[in-house]
């Protein structure tokens, strides 16, 4: 591996395989060719905004364990702005339902989603440490946003109609949030004992697993 590399990027490396089949899936390209079938894109809406329901006590934790744990005050003010920002999230999903005529109160959780929400509140027990969990947090949204910043580059298609929850997670400053936690992750991850980085890169390759699911249920019927 090389070393100039952070250990996020040398795993982002790699993994790169796992990576890309995370971030470039079908669904995502087919988003941004315009071929994306509208009964998928509902289908991801209404399980993504469980999933983000989900999310809140999970950050809510990696926030408890930041002030518990982290030795730099800024961490724990960089996730209370992940945490105030599920807020204005969770309207974002009642208000984009509500165009595309998607019952949120009716939504069950399929499989995929409900092992994903599962693995997030694995998070939560005292055992899985600070540096784990926002390596956790940092591949979870990172996945999302060179997913859909990719939907919204270059000579794109996307269909305007799907623009919003594109540039929700793709714009820049979204980027360089993610990019703020991964510096977190790689400052924890260099001092980190042996056993808590290698947990850390399990759960970096779960995330993507997760991720690649979660793709796969929103685009199959
Ligand atoms: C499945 N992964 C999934 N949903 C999300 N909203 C994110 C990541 C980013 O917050």
């Amino acid at each position: 591996m090389d070393d100039d590399l952070s250990p996020t990027a040398t795993w982002q490396a790699k993994h790169h395989v796992l990576y890309q089949r995370a971030t470039r899936h079908p669904f995502i390209l087919s988003i941004r060719d315009g071929t994306a079938d509208v009964s998928s894109f509902k289908r991801w809406l209404g399980q993504d905004y469980v999933f983000v329901r989900e999310f809140v006590p999970f950050l809510s934790n990696v926030l408890l364990k930041s002030w518990k744990e982290s030795e730099n005050n800024s961490d724990m003010e960089i996730i209370l702005g992940g945490v105030a920002a599920l807020s204005d999230e969770l309207s974002w999903f009642k208000n984009e339902a509500s165009k595309w005529g998607v019952d949120l109160c009716g939504i069950t959780p399929l499989t995929a989603n409900t092992e994903y929400c599962r693995f997030l509140h694995s998070f939560t027990t005292p055992d899985i440490n600070y540096t784990v969990a926002v390596t956790a947090f940092w591949a979870i949204e990172t996945v999302y946003q060179e997913s859909f910043s990719f939907c919204v580059e270059g000579d794109h298609k996307t269909p305007t109609e799907l623009l919003g929850a594109c540039q929700r997670w793709g714009n820049s400053d979204f980027g360089q949030y993610c990019k703020s936690l991964q510096q977190i992750a790689d400052r924890r991850l260099k001092e980190a004992p042996i056993d808590v980085f290698r947990k850390a890169e399990e759960v970096f390759i779960s995330v993507l697993e997760h991720e690649i699911e979660f793709w796969n249920m929103s685009s199959n019927e």
